[in-house]
């Protein structure tokens, strides 16, 4: 493919907030982008609404308006379809023929995976594997290369400090487990069939597009009504976990460097710094310049501000069955192989959140 036509990409997850980064930086690259988006019965297309023109939209391949598509400006193709549903993956692979599939959906919250395990395991797991199903029964195996959504999660219980794709796996949740299958599959496509199927091993990113219950999005957003004085307290869970966060930007990059390199292969995407949930938290209010303190221990400790009010508690519904104490990643592969490194640090990631979760709430 030339420059100026790299392809045809597909991204399954694009409404997620990787899938919106992903679809950006595919765009910009002149890639004709198609994504996945599944049926809810509430708006779910905030993060690529810019993407795509709603009054050009065309008719999908289920006969429904899905949004972009032939005779409009769009930048951006949707298609219904749903990683539980073998059909719907098969219609829109044989009628986009992609090039590139980045597989980014999954139900992705660990914590949710312990209620939905069943669910979890459908999408997660054998959602990857009916995808490599549709490449290899489309006579596609040549043609279409795929990147896998793998995760630190996988690591879970392990003792290795730094983390790289030799590390054991040790999945601690239904989430880490499903991922594991799907990080074996891709493998075994890639050995039994030649596919050019790789995994991108990441760790924790965020942004400002992070889903509201994950711990940084959900800590920057109770501090930023804490500092407006629209909310009271924050309350945590685990705060000793400790992770290695990124920013979602950076690694989007690192997935397409994945599947345009010049062999398929696992890769690690990390920044190789950690810190816990309980200095993120401190991060954020230093930066809102609301400094807090923290006391006690275990379920009864606190974090107060200058003035003595508690501002955080421990509420322990926010615990897991099984944690994963400590996740921290070693690029080093990535950066060697594929001259991938992270540009945005912590603190420039809780700034970049901060700015844009003050912003939003000053015009709510
Ligand atoms: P996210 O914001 O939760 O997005 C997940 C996407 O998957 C959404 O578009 C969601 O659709 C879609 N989805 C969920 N279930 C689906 C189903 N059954 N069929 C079709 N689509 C479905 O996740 P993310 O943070 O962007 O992460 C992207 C991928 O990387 C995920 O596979 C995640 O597990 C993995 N990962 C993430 C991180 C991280 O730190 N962010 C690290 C390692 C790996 P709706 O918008 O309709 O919900
Ligand atoms: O933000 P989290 O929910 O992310 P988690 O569990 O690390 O999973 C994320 O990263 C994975 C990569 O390692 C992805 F595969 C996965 O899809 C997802 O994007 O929790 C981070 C840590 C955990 O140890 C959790 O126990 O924060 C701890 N925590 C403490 N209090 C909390 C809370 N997590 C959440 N969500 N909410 C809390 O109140």
């Amino acid at each position: 493919m030339s420059k100026e036509n790299p392809g045809v990409a597909l991204i399954t997850g694009v409404t997620g907030q990787d899938g919106s980064f992903l679809a950006e930086l595919l765009i910009a690259k002149g890639y004709e982008v198609h994504g996945i988006k599944r049926r809810a019965s509430s708006y779910n297309t905030g993060r690529v609404d810019h993407l795509y023109d709603h009054e050009g939209s065309h008719l999908n391949v289920s006969g429904e308006r899905a949004g972009g598509g032939d005779n409009s400006d769009s930048q951006l193709n949707l298609h219904y379809g749903d990683m539980t549903d073998a059909g719907s993956l098969h219609r829109i692979i044989h009628k986009i023929q992609p090039t590139e599939i980045y597989h980014l959906a999954a139900q992705s919250h660990v914590k949710v995976s312990f209620e939905t395990p069943e669910y979890t395991a459908n999408a997660d797991g054998l959602g990857t594997l009916r995808l490599l199903e549709c490449i290899r029964v489309l006579g596609l195996t040549e043609k279409t290369r795929i990147y896998n959504a793998s995760t630190s999660e996988m690591f879970g219980l392990n003792e290795n400090k730094s983390l790289n794709e030799s590390s054991y796996f040790h999945p601690r949740s239904p989430y880490g487990v499903s991922k594991l299958f799907a990080h074996w599959m891709i493998v075994n496509y890639r050995e039994a069939f030649g596919m050019f199927a790789s995994n991108g091993i990441l760790f924790n990113h965020e942004s400002s597009r992070r889903g509201e219950t994950f711990v940084t999005r959900k800590i920057v957003k109770r501090a930023v009504e804490i500092t407006l004085g629209r909310s009271d307290k924050l309350f945590l869970g685990n705060l000793d976990a400790v992770r290695d966060w990124g920013h979602a930007r950076d690694y989007v990059e690192g997935m397409w460097k994945i599947l345009n390199h010049t062999k398929a292969d696992d890769f690690v995407l990390a920044t190789g710094h950690a810190i816990s949930v309980r200095e993120f938290a401190s991060k954020v209010f230093n930066r809102l310049n609301f400094p807090i303190s923290w006391e006690g221990r275990g379920l009864d400790e606190i974090a107060i501000d200058e003035k003595g009010k508690i501002r955080i508690v421990v509420d322990p519904r926010h615990f897991r069955p099984s944690e994963v104490p400590y996740l921290r990643g070693d690029a080093n592969k990535a950066k060697s192989e594929l001259n991938w490194s992270p540009r945005f640090s912590v603190d420039d990631l809780i700034s970049e959140m901060i700015e844009s979760e003050m912003k939003l709430q000053k015009s709510e």
